[in-house]
């Protein structure tokens, strides 16, 4: 169907190349730009807005300020047979995984498990494109990423936390991998943007404002006030786990430590990510595959339309990217260094 006159339409390849141009111009090396344009195309494709073409603004300030560099150079270390470390070098995540993603599915494969860290790195993006790929290699994978304080720990009365996502990915044996990854809090920070600026309300529930009295207006969590996990004490535990999953054992911040307020425009928090990655060949008794293939046949008995990660696997590749107009001329602006 065309789109009507105030959208565009434009393949995936075509939209990943107009990114990857404004990635250039902003500092980043060619692996780089090609690698988050990648992740930011996909995700806009997805409908994972909140970290899509929303974020080329704010990808674009964070470079501009030096806060991080587009063009550095990860550096792999073995720290033990089934364990690797990235030092980042205060560059993006997506580039430091790639530079480990090969010596990483080794390790796996070859031990059953493996523990991948980054330290000092940035992560602005979904994490699914990290760990789909793994599950249709056959892999388990989780992947871990903790942000800036602005959620507030269940219990206390200041944030501490970031919005943490954690991401899961397994194979499903005839069928696109079994996929999850969300935010540990209420609703994404760029959510609450997003909301901000079409002047939506958010859920009650999702935060409270600068005096910690619950809001649904989606400025007053962003102007001094704060979010909060998902699910009260539960969400607040898995938000805690990440923090020491991924800033504790890597050597990153944790989310209370980023402090960006030297770099004016900087939006990306240093910090780390973890991937766990597990053979399930490995595993005994009958095959991971096939009992895989029966849960799922169970899921849709029980009345589920598609378990998650299965509507955007069985729709890979194809179809076209349809932006508002002004978002695309928008880009069209950075990548041309109109803006
Ligand atoms: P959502 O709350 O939208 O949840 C998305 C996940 O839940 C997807 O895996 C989705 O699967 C699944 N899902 C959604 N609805 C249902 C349902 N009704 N039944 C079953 N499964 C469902 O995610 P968030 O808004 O919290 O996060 C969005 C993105 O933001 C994530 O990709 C996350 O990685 C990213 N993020 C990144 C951060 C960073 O620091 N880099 C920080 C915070 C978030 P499906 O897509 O298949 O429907
Ligand atoms: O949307 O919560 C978010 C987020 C934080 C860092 C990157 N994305």
């Amino acid at each position: 169907m065309p789109p009507n006159a105030n959208d565009v339409r434009l393949s995936i390849d075509a939209l990943t190349g107009l990114l990857a141009r404004i990635f250039r111009r902003n500092g980043c090396s060619d692996r780089v730009a090609d690698i988050l344009a990648a992740n930011c195309a996909g995700a806009e494709a997805a409908g994972s807005f909140s970290h899509g073409i929303f974020r080329i603004d704010g990808y674009v300030s964070t470079l501009r300020s030096g806060w991080v560099d587009g063009a550095a150079e990860p550096r792999v270390l073995v720290e033990a047979p089934a364990y690797l470390a990235v030092e980042a070098a205060n560059g993006f995540a997506q580039p430091a995984f790639l530079a480990a993603r090969e010596a990483f599915v080794e390790r796996v494969r070859e031990n059953g498990i493996a523990f991948l860290a980054i330290r000092d790195s940035h992560h602005f993006g979904a994490l699914w494109p990290d760990v789909t790929p793994l599950a249709e290699e056959g892999l388990i994978a989780i992947s871990l990423v903790n942000s800036f304080a602005c959620s507030i720990p269940a219990g206390a009365t200041k944030p501490l936390f970031g919005t943490n996502p954690f991401a899961f990915a397994a194979p499903i044996e005839g069928d696109a991998p079994l996929v999850f990854d969300f935010a540990t809090t209420s609703m994404a920070n760029g959510d609450v943007q997003i909301a901000a600026r079409e002047g939506r309300q958010v859920p009650p529930g999702t935060g409270v404002d600068r005096n910690g009295a619950p809001t649904c207006d989606p400025a007053a969590i962003l102007d001094g006030g704060s979010l909060v996990p998902f699910g009260g004490h539960k969400g607040s535990a898995i938000s805690m786990m990440i923090e020491l999953m991924v800033a504790g054992m890597t050597g990153g911040r944790f989310s209370f430590e980023v402090d960006w307020s030297g770099h004016p425009g900087a939006q990306t928090p240093r910090t780390g990510q973890i991937f766990i990655g597990i053979d399930p060949a490995r595993s005994g008794g009958e095959g991971f595959a096939a009992r895989s293939a029966e849960f799922v046949r169970r899921l849709s008995e029980a009345g589920l339309a598609a378990y998650p990660g299965a509507r955007r696997g069985r729709s890979r590749g194809g179809a076209d990217v349809v932006i508002p107009r002004a978002a695309h001329d928008r880009l069209e602006d950075h990548a041309a260094g109109r803006i």
